[in-house]
């Protein structure tokens, strides 16, 4: 019989489960275990959506992809030590992209793991999450739950977007305190990513640095599309006439077949353009640091960031513009109206040299080959992608990816995710995950298949989950290429794989559709079919092993020992 003046009292885990939701949180991805299970399945009684992973860091790719997607920190959550350093490789490259996540791990005992005295999972995991996240904050009281996750939440989405690491130590869940108190010391907080007007004088600055330019050139970057003022920076490009280039994951934001479009003609423009103006882009190497032979020479940037120190990192700025894309974007517009459009010289130019690109390529697109290669596989998949342009195409791999990115053009913001700012593999399956279930939209993954094995487990939650993808391999059996040979020894060559695998057959172990596709038509069919049933599917695009190059179109980054073989 309960007492009649007994006090209602919650738990660490109703106020964690009450604060994320009241922040607008209705997704977690993780992976279960000790000590977060009860708080998982807490989350899913309660009508939310819990995303469970065969690995955390998959699960962290997913999260930071949602949030990137979304402009709301994506969750992820694992279990302590092992679990947690998992989930860090995804902050890592959250905050390297500049994405809004946060990581929740539970942990062991405090007084067990200061001591060193050897807990369960026993890991200073708060210490260790510091370099790899934009900040990491541990809640040790059961009523700081409520401003520990609106601190979280505002460090990951204001100023720069990065990943945030929150430790919870076990006890904490099971932390009782009054309902009524509990329910009063959670909040929301107010404005988490404030609009940043740039100075005005910082403006006339630029204002005036690109009305005096002959060759303007504009240049957008993933924090463009993340910033989803997508209509403001349209309009820049076509009030000044100003031709631009996308940076990968920029593609899209305007469409790739728009007539102002140099992306066909980067490495013309580069160099030929006076002055640049970078809105959401770093000139880090993807950037060849904004000197050397690919810029051909000095020029003027103005550069739009709302990282401050961000300027300079590089090459001197000349006119910073330090504020959020859609105010900097906006006051440039205001105050270059009238000014007339970039001269028909410099865009004419510009567009007779898209058109050359463009028609020298499409031969290689269409080719007949006796074995698919990158060229005429990624044909068939573009015009099959042209018909969806609302899919969202996911995209890693050396050749996969630097083919890919420049034979599949994108109509809309934010449908390509890839290996971003490090290039790093692996973010296949948790970056499908993370694009279906914060859309709802149909997720191509274009795969090399070396990426694809660092996340290939994952097709089994893309299976149980039912995500409307279709994940294509591009299957040249090996890093690189699959035809590498040792002189003189049975060993496998570092560089190749069992030849021949039929990943397809991986896709109908869980249940999902599996494809094996040898030509161009074959792969188009599979794609199509897959897209219009969206139904989970995986094709094998057989490539021959031949095809390829080392490192893709960034083979400048190898090392090669320049001696010869010491015996
Ligand atoms: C572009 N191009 C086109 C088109 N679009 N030609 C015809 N038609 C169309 N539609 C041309 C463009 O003008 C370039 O030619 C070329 O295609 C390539 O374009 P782009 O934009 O991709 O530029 P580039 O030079 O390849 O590279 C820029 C980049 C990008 C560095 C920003 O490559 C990038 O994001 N790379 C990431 C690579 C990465 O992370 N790899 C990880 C792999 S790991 P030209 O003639 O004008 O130059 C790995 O490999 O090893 O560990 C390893
Ligand atoms: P890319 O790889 O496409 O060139 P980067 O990730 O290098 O793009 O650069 C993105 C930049 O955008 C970062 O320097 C980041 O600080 C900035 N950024 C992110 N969001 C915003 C925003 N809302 N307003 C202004 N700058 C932003
Ligand atoms: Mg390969």
């Amino acid at each position: 019989m309960s007492d009649q003046n007994e006090v209602e009292l919650t738990d660490g885990f109703h106020l964690l489960i009450d604060a994320l939701k009241m922040n607008g949180i209705g997704d977690m991805y993780g992976v279960v275990g000790i000590p977060v299970t009860g708080l998982a399945r807490l989350w899913q009684a309660d009508g939310q959506r819990f995303f469970s992973f065969r690995h955390e860091q998959h699960a962290g790719f997913a999260a930071s992809v949602a949030g990137y997607l979304t402009k709301k920190p994506g969750v992820c959550l694992t279990v302590s030590a092992p679990g947690c350093l998992n989930g860090l490789t995804a902050c890592a490259n959250a905050t390297t992209n500049c994405w809004p996540m946060i990581l929740i791990s539970g942990s062991s005992e405090r007084e067990i793991v200061d001591l060193q005295q050897g807990d369960y999972e026993e890991m200073d995991q708060l210490n260790i999450a510091r370099p790899f996240t934009k900040a990491a904050f541990r809640i040790n009281r059961v009523q700081d739950i409520g401003v520990g996750i609106a601190r979280a939440v505002r460090t990951a989405l204001s100023g720069r977007p990065g990943a945030v690491y929150l430790d919870i130590p076990a006890r904490v869940f099971a932390q009782t305190m009054p309902a009524d108190e509990g329910a009063k010391s959670l909040f929301v907080p107010v404005d988490p990513a404030p609009a940043q007007l740039p100075a005005p004088d910082a403006v006339k600055r630029a204002v005036d640095l690109i009305k005096g330019a002959k060759n303007p050139l504009i240049l957008l970057g993933k924090g463009a599309a993340y910033a989803q003022c997508d209509a403001e920076i349209k309009a820049l490009v076509e009030e000044t006439g100003i031709p631009f280039t996308p940076m990968s994951m920029a593609k899209g934001l305007l469409p790739d077949t728009h007539p102002l479009c140099a992306a066909a003609a980067r490495s013309y423009v580069l160099p030929a353009a006076d002055v640049v103006i970078l809105i959401g882009a770093r000139l880090n190497w993807l950037l060849s640091h904004g000197k050397g032979k690919t810029w051909g020479g000095e020029k003027k940037f103005v550069q739009i960031d709302i990282q401050a120190n961000e300027m300079d990192s590089n090459v001197p700025i000349a006119a910073p513009l330090v504020g959020d894309v859609a105010s900097c974007v906006s006051a440039l517009r205001a105050g270059l109206k009238g000014m007339p459009k970039a001269s028909a010289e410099w865009v004419g130019g510009i567009t007779e040299r898209v058109a050359a690109s463009k028609t020298k390529l499409a031969p290689k697109l269409a080719a007949v080959t006796p074995q698919m290669n990158y060229q005429n596989s990624l044909g068939a998949i573009r015009d099959v992608l042209k018909n969806y342009p609302d899919t969202i195409l996911v995209n890693e791999g050396a050749n996969a990816l630097d083919n890919c990115r420049m034979i599949v053009d994108q109509y809309l913001p934010r449908h390509r995710v890839d290996t971003g700012t490090w290039g790093i593999m692996g973010i296949g399956m948790g970056a499908v995950v993370g694009s279906a279930t914060a859309t709802g939209k149909s997720v191509v993954a274009v795969e090399g298949d070396s990426a694809f094995g660092f996340s290939g487990m994952e097709i089994e939650t893309i299976a149980r989950y039912n995500l409307p993808a279709t994940i294509i391999i591009m299957n040249n059996s090996g890093i690189y290429k699959g035809d590498e040979k040792i002189e003189g020894s049975n060993q496998p060559a570092c560089t190749v794989f069992v030849p021949n695998i039929r990943y397809d057959l991986m896709m109908q172990a869980f249940g999902g559709v599996g494809i094996n596709a040898t030509t161009p038509a074959e792969l188009a069919k599979a794609l199509e079919d897959s897209i219009k049933s969206r139904k989970p599917t995986l094709i094998n695009a057989v490539i021959a092993p031949d095809a390829g190059v080392e490192s893709g179109r960034i083979q400048g980054l190898n090392i090669v020992s320049k001696v010869g073989k010491k015996s």
